[in-house]
């Protein structure tokens, strides 16, 4: 590992003995409690009585729907099925939210999920779809009996187009399985996140997830160039466009991402996927105020223009986690305040390490950054990467709860909405080292350079006091700066009372006009969304 602190500006072996050979997956045990059902914890939330109640003539039919074609059913009205078979269909990644389906269906064809929505919209059953269930605002899950439509079954690749890097696909394709396809082929797929050895294409899709090189791939809403959908009332529409330019009337594709199946289920999609870079780099720095933060990151665009990929922000208490609960070592040994990983992504090795070099030297001599390591090989490069994409898994682990912010600032006020709920959580007698506190940490960290911060707040265990303090605060503070209170991770049950923080009346009243028009009975991720 290549050390950058001036008085050092040598290549030294500190780093590169580290981890080469030790473990340095994060464990994938998270909260061991078993949450409490979501109906019970936010009691105003009531079962919607127009919703058909679930018998065993409907799991009958729906059996027969899957008994050609292949496809499962998990069905909790049987006597003989074990209960806990359901527990993963029923309860969320953050283990905050716990439904109570009693049937979970995993068909394989799109034939079959247009059988299964015609059936549920004519017998009014409510249907929530799933896909990897790693969403972060409990939408993937039922709050009450609605049925869960799995899209696991659905993972084949179709084809891949090498001329044009068109990829044809279905929605249930696990994300690291695509771009390990795509791989094979000099390509790769245009999003990266933590989750991608669990989540799908179509729960991406379905979320317009962001991930880790939005800045240099751009959004899913550019990528994604096809879909195949099915509306609730079985209505197939085939839209699996190859073309990068389709200029024919509405772009009704866009309604369904990002629209968390709000609207009806995404089956297929095609997309368009990048050359694989022949080189990349990865940079891992200390910084000591988050106002040098902003000066690096525009120097970064000005030195790297094309070829910087990720720019992403960590401060020291998210890197204290990361410590604390996985086995990377740190890449520097002493604290600072912040951190930035920066990566290249090109296809000239020497020319790219020539204008990341320049970069730095810059940054030193500047004294934007105070210390930091560029990364020698493949393993150093996936260990700096582990000390950003870990953060998450780490805040599970801290105590057995968080509450997770994912929003979009000007650059310039991003961090201080970190220090504010310090602050604020620390005048409420809320946040403290003692068990006394509800509160751990609050964590900053995000997408630096699409303005996305992730503010989380680690908890010894859910407490409505916490909730109460942070919410709507959050969110008017957000809106009162004029930013997004969803910046990737969508809406879900979290997020629906407040979507009026980023979304006018007129906007939020169309919604609802298109959702009748897609969904006259509301099947669809009831108590959700809008
Ligand atoms: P699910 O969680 O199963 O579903 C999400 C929503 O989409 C639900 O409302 C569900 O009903 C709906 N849905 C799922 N599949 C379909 C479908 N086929 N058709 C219609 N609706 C559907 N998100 C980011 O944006 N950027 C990140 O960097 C990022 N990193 C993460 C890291 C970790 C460790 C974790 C746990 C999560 C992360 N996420 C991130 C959040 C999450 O992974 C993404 O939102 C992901 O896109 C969800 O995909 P999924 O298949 O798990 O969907
Ligand atoms: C990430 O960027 C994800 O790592 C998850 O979007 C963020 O845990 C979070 O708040
Ligand atoms: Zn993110």
């Amino acid at each position: 590992m290549l050390f950058l602190r001036k008085e050092v500006f040598t290549q030294v072996g500190r780093f590169a003995a580290v981890n080469a050979n030790a473990s340095t997956k994060f464990c994938s045990l998270r909260f061991a409690h078993k949450p409490s059902f979501t109906a019970d914890s936010y009691p105003s939330l009531q079962r919607d009585s127009r919703y058909a109640t679930l018998n065993q003539a409907d799991v009958d039919f729906l059996k027969s729907i899957l008994k050609t074609e292949g496809g499962s059913i998990v069905n909790g009205l049987d006597q003989s099925t074990d209960p806990s078979d359901l527990d993963a269909f029923n309860t969320d990644w953050t283990h905050k939210y716990r439904g109570k389906t009693e049937v979970a269906i995993k068909p394989k064809t799109t034939q079959q999920v247009s059988q299964i929505l015609k059936y549920c919209n004519s017998r009014k059953l409510a249907v929530v779809p799933q896909g990897g269930n790693t969403g972060l605002v409990g939408g993937s899950i039922p709050v009450f009996d609605e049925i869960v439509l799995n899209l696991g079954l659905m993972n084949k690749i179709h084809s891949f187009d090498e001329l044009s890097g068109v990829l044809s696909l279905d929605a249930g394709v696990i994300l690291e399985n695509a771009d390990s396809f795509l791989a094979e082929k000099d390509h790769m797929f245009p999003l990266d996140l933590g989750a991608k050895g669990s989540c799908q294409v179509g729960g991406c899709a379905a979320t317009a997830a962001g991930g880790l090189r939005l800045l240099r791939y751009g959004s899913l809403r550019g990528t994604i160039l096809g879909i195949e959908a099915v509306l609730p009332d079985g209505t197939i529409l085939d839209n699996m466009v190859t073309l990068r330019k389709d200029n024919t009337g509405l772009d009704l594709k866009q309604l369904f991402i990002g629209s968390e199946g709000y609207l009806g289920i995404i089956t297929r999609l095609t997309v368009i996927c990048p050359r694989r870079p022949r080189s990349t780099n990865v940079a891992f720095f200390g910084v000591s105020s988050y106002e040098n933060v902003l000066k690096a990151f525009s120097e970064s665009k000005a030195y790297l223009t094309e070829i910087l990929s990720a720019f992403e922000l960590m401060d020291n208490t998210s890197q204290r986690l990361v410590d604390a609960h996985s086995s990377t070592q740190r890449p520097l040994e002493d604290e600072h305040p912040f951190y930035v990983l920066l990566e290249t992504q090109g296809s000239n090795k020497e020319h790219d390490e020539q204008k990341l070099n320049a970069l730095i030297e810059h940054l030193i001599e500047d004294e934007v950054i105070t210390d930091g390591v560029i990364a020698q090989d493949e393993s150093q490069l996936r260990v700096l990467w582990e000390r950003r994409e870990g953060i998450t898994e780490c805040l599970a682990k801290a105590g057995s709860g968080v509450y997770k912010y994912d929003v979009s600032l000007p650059l310039k006020v991003l961090y201080d909405l970190v220090n504010d709920t310090k602050q604020r959580l620390t005048d409420l007698k809320l946040l403290g080292e003692s068990s006394d506190h509800p509160v751990i940490d609050v964590v900053g960290f995000g997408h630096m350079g699409d303005g996305n911060l992730h503010l989380n707040i680690a908890v010894r265990k859910y407490d409505k006091r916490v909730e109460k303090a942070l919410q709507p605060w959050v969110f008017e503070w957000v809106a009162s700066h004029r930013g997004s209170i969803s910046a990737e991770h969508g809406l879900g049950l979290l997020k629906k009372p407040y979507i009026g923080y980023s979304k006018s009346p007129e906007m939020i009243s169309l919604m609802k006009i298109l959702k009748n028009v897609f969904d006259p009975n509301g099947i669809m991720l009831p108590y959700k969304y809008v």
